[in-house]
């Protein structure tokens, strides 16, 4: 019964997890992440989730861009290296990848701002071949999942995944109304069931692990309820899992300082006015009060 297991996400149990910084620290001792997604129209989601990264702390950050929007996204991110990918079409797909390494990698972020396109489902089979690292699936990532859920068999490392109420719809077939009339049920049963650890997000964001830890966000606010703010998330939960935080530290430490910075910006700008790059410009405070 995951209501019995249930846990409240606080600031607390937070400051167990942060990543202390040794005085002899360098930026080998904090991990390589390679953020990929974009496409034309959405190049403001990946460079978000990329900023979000550089905001939690990665030692170096790669991001994998469409050719196209490679100009656009890579100047606003110049602590991030980067990867100008060949997109037929606009479109990443399998032979985007070309040859590249992927052995460098202490995990991965795919899917904001990535398009929905039939290419996309054998794109991610392309990655997951290539490496054994943790990988956050967000947004259109987990649109391609949907009628393939039984590619995430194919990952060779653990994944998170990070649906928003009419994502996780998507992916299991229920409505909209039954995911949220359910949460706790809906999200613990897939997270086991997937054998993936499973955020569920929007007010009160759940984290559900396969082995049934169930965790309930205390942090955020509706004004986070606008565009790009997810994006911010994934970004965030990607670097703490190249920081060699275990998927559930990583999904559950992300999701309260995302929060956390999201009630700071509400405090600074109000609800109505925050945008999601204030969230971005928050987190600094925001770990600051975790630390
Ligand atoms: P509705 O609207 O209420 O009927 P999608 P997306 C539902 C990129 N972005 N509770 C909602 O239902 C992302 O990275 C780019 C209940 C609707 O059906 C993705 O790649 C930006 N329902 C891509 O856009 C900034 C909820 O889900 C559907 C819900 C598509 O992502 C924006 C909408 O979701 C964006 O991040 C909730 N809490 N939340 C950029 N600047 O480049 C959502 N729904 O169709 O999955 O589209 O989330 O916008
Ligand atoms: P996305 O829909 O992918 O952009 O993700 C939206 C982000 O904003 C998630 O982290 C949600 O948990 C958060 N969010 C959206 N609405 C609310 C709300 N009413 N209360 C708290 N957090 C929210
Ligand atoms: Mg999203």
């Amino acid at each position: 019964n995951p209501l019995l297991m249930r846990r409240l996400l606080t600031k607390e149990l937070c400051k167990t997890w942060t990543v202390k910084r040794e005085a002899t620290a360098h930026k080998g001792d904090f991990g390589h992440l390679l953020i990929i997604g974009g496409t034309e129209g959405m190049a403001g989601a990946i460079a978000l989730t990329v900023k979000g990264a550089l905001r939690a702390g990665t030692g170096r950050t790669t991001v994998a861009v469409p050719e196209k929007i490679a100009p656009f996204v890579i100047p606003q991110v110049p602590e991030s290296m980067s990867w100008s990918l060949p997109a037929p079409n606009g479109r990443l797909e399998k032979s985007s990848l070309q040859d590249k390494v992927f052995d460098n990698f202490d995990s991965l972020v795919i899917g904001p701002g990535l398009g929905r396109y039939e290419e996309s489902a054998d794109f991610l089979e392309a990655i997951f071949e290539r490496t054994r690292a943790p990988i956050v699936l967000d947004a259109d990532a987990l649109f391609a999942l949907e009628d393939n859920i039984e590619l995430l068999a194919a990952a060779q490392g653990p994944l998170i995944l990070t649906p928003h109420p009419g994502e996780m719809a998507r992916l299991t077939g229920l409505t909209v109304e039954e995911v949220q009339k359910e949460r706790l049920q809906v999200v613990s049963h897939y997270a086991k069931d997937w054998g993936v650890t499973v955020v569920l997000k929007g007010a009160r964001t759940l984290v559900a692990t396969p082995d049934g830890d169930l965790l309930v966000n205390s942090s955020g606010n509706p004004g986070m309820a606008t565009a790009g703010s997810g994006d911010i998330l994934a970004g965030i939960a990607g670097s703490l899992l190249a920081q060699g935080k275990n998927p559930l530290e990583s999904a559950a430490l992300a999701v309260y300082v995302h929060g956390l910075a999201g009630d700071i910006a509400a405090q600074r700008f109000g609800d109505i006015a925050m945008k999601a790059g204030d969230i971005i410009d928050c987190l600094p405070q925001a770990w600051n009060l975790i630390e």
